[in-house]
């Protein structure tokens, strides 16, 4: 059974009460829970402040470019099926430089976990607005507030039938740890939007502001009624739901490729003298 020693990794160099500490925390907690040792999968990010956890958790990880943890999290997965990956981006990353990669790995659904630090700012960069970023919010580069409409994530993803949707909220420990859980034992592509306070560059969205809007979904609401899911998911403003909004069963691509539908590509055995015989033709 491992133990949050064997997850220990650097020291995080985040802001005293940022809410990327406690999703660190909740992740630990569910591998633990879960039984899982931390060199039995791994965890790919791009660039940010939610992108440098793979720095401080000690297992396998892929610390990429900006917006494109989902081409690195998906080779893995066509290269070794057998072998979980999880990725951690925050909301530029994810759904603004990234926003293509999503869309389609989506429509694809491999089967990887993607876990959004959603702070609705450029944090790293030090607050410039996030496709998250709600309307008339100021920042630096937005003095006169923000121009563009909101992004949802969780819509988008419903709209385009994502295997399983969620949102968490870093506040809220014990329901993001199970969230994780669930999300991380689910076959196909699990978007989880966590709501993660930025205490340094987003003012509006605060721990305080969060604990007055969200809401857990109640247990008796069905998850696989897409309609349904889908006006859940508009929620937002004076209510914001946390739990499952959506989920699916559908194939995932690691099961539609037929190459690799029997053993992953690691396990095949490669005559390479083909490749060889190949290459000589072009010289
Ligand atoms: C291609 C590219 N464009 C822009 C940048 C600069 N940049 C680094 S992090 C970042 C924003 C990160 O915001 P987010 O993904 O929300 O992560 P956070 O820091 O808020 O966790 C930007 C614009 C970059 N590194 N690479
Ligand atoms: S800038 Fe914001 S997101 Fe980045 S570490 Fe500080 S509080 Fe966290
Ligand atoms: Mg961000």
């Amino acid at each position: 059974m491992p133990t949050l020693k064997d997850y220990k990794g650097g020291h995080p160099a985040w802001c005293p009460g940022c809410g990327n500490f406690s999703i660190l925390k909740s992740f630990k907690d569910a591998m633990i829970d879960l039984d899982m040792e931390p060199h039995r999968f791994s965890i790919v990010s791009g660039i940010g402040q939610a992108a440098k956890f793979p720095h401080y958790v000690k297992c396998n990880a892929f610390n990429g470019l900006h917006g494109r943890a989902l081409p690195v999290a998906a080779g893995i997965r066509l290269a070794n099926h057998e072998h979980p990956v999880m990725i951690f981006t925050g909301d530029g990353d994810c759904y603004g430089e990234g926003g293509n990669h999503l869309i389609h790995n989506i429509r694809r659904n491999i089967d990887v976990t993607v876990f959004v630090h959603d702070n609705q700012i450029y944090g790293l960069t030090k607050g410039q607005a996030s496709p998250t970023s709600m309307e008339g919010m100021k920042t630096k580069n937005q003095p006169f507030g923000v121009f563009s409409g909101q992004f949802n994530p969780m819509a988008m993803a419903v709209a385009l039938d994502c295997s399983f949707v969620a949102r968490g909220f870093s506040g809220d420990t014990e329901h993001l740890k199970e969230l994780m859980k669930a999300a991380f034992l689910h076959k196909g592509f699990a978007l989880v939007d966590i709501l993660q306070p930025c205490v340094s560059f987003n003012k509006i969205n605060t721990y305080e502001w969060y604990k007055q809007r969200v809401y857990h979904i109640e247990p008796e609401y069905d998850p696989e009624d897409r309609a349904g899911a889908f006006s859940r998911a508009l929620e937002w403003g004076d209510s914001i739901p946390l739990g499952i909004i959506f989920k699916n069963s559908r194939l995932t691509i690691e099961e539609r490729i037929p190459v690799i539908k029997d053993a992953p590509l690691v396990k095949h055995s490669f005559d390479h003298s083909a490749i060889e015989r190949t290459l000589e033709e072009f010289y």
